[in-house]
């Protein structure tokens, strides 16, 4: 248990007016308590009252051990899953994070018809939306595999070959560097760069193509995330100045960051520079999101974001404009909030690139 965590989660829950909380996502549970466990359908539930009393309650096919600081109730297949919770929380209020499956909360609700269920992510999103000095280590770690992998696969490019081998390859190069397991890595070409989740796919390069590489993975179970552009054999006018138009929003954006900003704020001075430009209606999606044992986490980084940057923060900055038919342009680093700035994760250059 890591018990500073649990002071931050136990603090946020006094706020939040939760005397009770219940806890299942992996890296949540992970975050509190080191353990990382992937429960599929079967229930993962870490219980926390106001107090900082801790109980785990897990399949026993985890294999998860007893400690005194966080006590272990286990049950088996055969037994139905919350009938030892039930028995463990408190009348009232009980806070459930997003990610407990309804089965399990009906089923508690059944048992115990005198708790009233509410919201209860806050607690543990609150902490977890600043980064401690360890876990600001990790990230960094993790940024400096993904500047080395998109510039090795950058170097791959070459004639005749297809989205999914490239993405084959990041995959590798990740595997090869320490990622914790391979993803569906985000390659497209030309036309394909104007749907910004764009799957790899079996379309061949050809002159004139944008490249875009959007590669993510966890490393150390810290995500990394990065998107470069780059152009092949040739570049148009058009091209580059989309390009250079998403470039100096990225550097924009990222050039006001700093504590006491609100976040809608940084994604407002990205929007109004593209549209400016005269883009605007071809940047579809938010600025970015926060990132750290999930790939996509609190902050959001949109238009509606009212929350004010705090240091340790970690989140993305990713504008893009998307031509259908065309082409498209997505650059995409990760920053981590400081005292009186931003620290860029990605180091990987943004200077326009004509490659093969
Ligand atoms: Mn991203």
């Amino acid at each position: 248990m890591n018990q500073q965590r649990l002071s931050r989660v136990t603090a946020y829950m006094k706020q939040e007016g939760l005397e009770q909380i219940i806890v299942s996502s992996t890296a949540s549970v992970y975050y509190l308590t080191g353990c990382w466990v992937e429960p599929h359908e079967r229930m993962l539930a870490l219980y926390l009252d106001a107090s900082g009393k801790a109980v785990l309650f897990a399949n026993a096919i985890f294999g998860l051990s007893d400690t005194p600081e966080l006590p272990l109730v286990c049950h088996t297949d055969s037994d139905n899953p919350v009938e030892a919770l039930a028995k463990a929380i408190k009348p009232g209020k009980l806070g459930i994070d997003k990610f407990w499956f309804s089965k399990f909360l009906i089923g508690l609700m059944g048992l115990r018809g005198d708790i009233v269920p509410v919201p209860g992510s806050a607690p543990v999103d609150l902490a977890r939306k600043r980064k401690d000095a360890d876990e600001q280590e990790r990230m960094r770690a993790s940024s400096r595999v993904n500047d080395l992998v998109v510039g090795s696969v950058i170097g791959m490019i070459r004639d005749g070959i297809t989205e999914n081998e490239l993405a084959g390859q990041v995959n590798k190069l990740f595997l090869q560097n320490g990622a914790d397991c391979e993803g569906t890595q985000l390659v497209c070409f030309g036309a394909n760069c104007a749907d910004p989740h764009h799957n790899a796919g079996n379309t061949v390069l050809k002159p004139g193509d944008s490249v875009i590489f959007d590669i993510f993975t966890p490393i150390g179970r810290y995500w990394c995330d990065m998107t470069r552009t780059v152009f092949y054999q040739t570049v148009s006018e058009k091209q580059r100045e989309v390009y250079e138009l998403v470039k100096r929003a990225n550097e924009t954006a990222i050039s006001r960051i700093k504590p006491g900003m609100l976040l809608f704020e940084i994604d407002q001075t990205a929007r109004e520079i593209i549209a400016q430009g005269g883009y605007g209606p071809y940047f579809t999606h938010r600025l970015g999101h926060g990132i750290g044992l999930d790939c996509h986490e609190p902050p959001d980084v949109s238009s509606a974001s009212n929350t004010p940057l705090e240091a340790g923060m970690v989140f993305s900055v990713e504008p893009g404009i998307y031509l259908p038919g065309e082409f498209g342009v997505r650059i995409e680093d990760l920053v981590l909030v400081t005292e009186d700035g931003c620290e860029v994760l990605n180091r990987y250059s943004k200077d326009l690139q004509v490659v093969g």
